[in-house]
């Protein structure tokens, strides 16, 4: 029997904790498939762990003493997983180390050809259900060629890296339910503070949009998995006392009939006393004009919109889904009169974007009369289209540090707009609309609770960046006030 332990990555973001902390569904999904037979799982979501993280990690290790390690990071989070990837190397060298996830699969070149790679057995490159059965069950025979499993990167006897073709999407029939029965920490997860869980109803989206990761995992495709596997799914969160579900398809209403279905099924087995929270785009979302009726219905009241301006330069760059100001303008207007809470998020940095052309998005984005909005400056992650176009153009800042991957830091400039003069255009942009569109007050009436209890949170962690955002907030007030 091997024991296996799965980790996710610490490392989070702090604007993204103040409103949700999911528990990582991946893990999960992989602990759900392996062979029981011959392995047993255990989940640590580190980004619940009590205290140093990477300490936690140590001490679970001691104590469960597995044969292997698995780390899932994104991309801002791989140099974090190497500093433990290499701790975990360091005192227990004869644990096994798989590493997979994003930054896994749209890098897996560039790490299995550095030093990283010494202290990573196997890179599992894509979906990781299948793979980790067959590799685990091949760890478990005596035999020592791995080549015949696809989807993997690794060294082999003579030192040579072999990358293995590439996985097929698997049917998603044949994947099981999770096991989150396997996480070592449950608790510490929540959705604007009450208790919240991950489910899948689908894996891809069909769209290009040039700044997505999500062709990387699952190529062009769009696969779903049977309405009545999810209901079995949601019913388990249910039963658990689970308050809000994060559906975490891509492009939820990409099938607008198998939606449908889904929502009326949720209905009829009383699940939509729970709150959902989907992601979906304007155009699929106007393919069905009876759609925001019924997925309110269902309890699909929390929304992250991608609402980027269709009239921008960045339209045409970042090849995003086109559709009419006006349609979004009443789609918007309909769903919030249901009771549906919209989070807008508009990708902006494209190379012929100006302060008039972000100007002329932000007051689109306020004419939608969205509940909140993250202006988030773009990311040139590994792998996407964008970063190929973007590295032509020499328009990348910042090319290898990862850390600053995120949507905090900008790491690309435009033609005219340098990094730094983005950066506070999109910071003084993100701040303004909370006021000027009183997406703030909101917030604060619908959840004064968690707020104040996330604001206590900031002030004894980072007092600095507290007072940052105090500044920003009281010249937002001023402002709003003149
Ligand atoms: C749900 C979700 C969230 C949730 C929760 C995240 C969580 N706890 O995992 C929330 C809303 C909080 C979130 C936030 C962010 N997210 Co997010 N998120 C997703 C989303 C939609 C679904 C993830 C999921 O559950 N998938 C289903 C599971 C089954 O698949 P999976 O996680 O990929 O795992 C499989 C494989 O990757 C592999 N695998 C994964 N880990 C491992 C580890 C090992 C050892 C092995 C062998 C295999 C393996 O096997 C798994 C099973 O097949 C994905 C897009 C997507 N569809 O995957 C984006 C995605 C992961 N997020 C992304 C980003 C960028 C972010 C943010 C940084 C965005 C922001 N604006 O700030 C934040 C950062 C969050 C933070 N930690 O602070 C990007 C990552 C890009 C990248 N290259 O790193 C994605 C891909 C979106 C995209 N389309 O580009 N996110
Ligand atoms: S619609 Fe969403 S999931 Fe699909 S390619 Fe665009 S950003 Fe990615």
């Amino acid at each position: 029997m091997k024991k296996l332990l799965l980790t996710a990555s610490p490392v989070t973001l702090r604007g993204v904790e103040n409103f949700a902390r999911m528990p990582n569904l991946g893990l999960a999904s992989i602990a759900g498939n392996i062979n029981r037979n011959t392995t047993l799982p255990r989940v640590a979501d580190l980004a619940a762990a009590p205290g140093c993280p990477e300490k936690f990690l140590m001490r679970i290790i001691s104590e469960f003493q597995p044969d292997i390690v698995g780390f899932s990071a994104m991309t801002f989070q791989y140099q974090n997983t190497l500093y433990m990837v290499r701790k975990v190397k360091q005192f227990y060298p004869d644990i096994i180390t798989f590493l997979g996830g994003y930054h896994a699969t749209a890098a897996y070149r560039e790490i299995s050809s550095s030093a990283d790679m010494d202290f990573f057995d196997f890179i599992v490159r894509g979906e990781g259900e299948i793979s980790v059965r067959e590799l685990i069950d091949k760890l478990d025979s005596s035999g020592n060629d791995f080549s015949s499993i696809a989807g993997i990167s690794f060294r082999n006897e003579s030192g040579k890296i072999i990358h293995t073709p590439e996985r097929v999407p698997a049917d998603l029939a044949e994947i099981s339910l999770p096991d989150r029965e396997a996480r070592i920490l449950s608790k510490g997860f929540y959705f604007l503070g009450g208790k919240a869980d991950v489910v899948e109803t689908s894996r891809g989206c069909v769209f290009n949009c040039g700044y997505c990761s999500i062709k990387c995992m699952y190529g062009s495709t769009f696969r779903k998995f049977p309405v009545e596997r999810v209901i079995a799914d949601l019913k388990q969160l249910k039963a658990n006392d689970v308050e809000f579900v994060m559906l975490a398809d891509d492009n939820i209403t990409l099938d607008p009939e198998r939606f449908i279905r889904l929502c009326c099924r949720i209905k009829e087995e009383g699940l939509d006393s729970l709150g959902y929270i989907i992601q979906t785009g304007v155009k699929t979302l106007l393919s069905r004009p009876e759609l925001p009726e019924i997925m309110t219905d269902a309890g699909m009241k929390y929304i992250f919109l991608s609402l980027d301006d269709p009239d921008s330069p960045a339209a045409d760059f970042f090849n995003t889904q086109e559709f009419r100001k006006d349609d979004a303008f009443r789609l918007i207007r309909e769903l919030r009169s249901r009771g549906a809470m919209i989070m807008g998020g508009c990708v902006i940095g494209a190379p012929r974007e100006t302060e008039k052309s972000l100007m002329d998005t932000y007051r689109f984005i306020g004419k939608t009369g969205v509940d909140a909005v993250a202006f988030l400056i773009l990311i040139p992650y590994p792998g996407t289209p964008v970063r190929a176009s973007l590295m032509e153009k020499n328009l990348i800042t910042n090319l290898s540090d990862y850390s600053r991957y995120t949507h905090e830091y900008a790491n690309i400039r435009t033609h005219g707009l340098s990094s730094e003069r983005l950066a506070i255009i999109v910071e003084r942009m993100n701040v303004r609309y909370m006021f000027e569109y009183n997406s703030i007050w909101r917030f604060i009436l619908k959840f004064p609770i968690h707020i104040f209890k996330r604001f206590l949170v900031e002030i004894l962690h980072s007092p600095k960046r507290i007072m940052k955002r105090g500044i920003a907030f009281c010249s937002g007030l001023l402002s709003r006030l003149s």
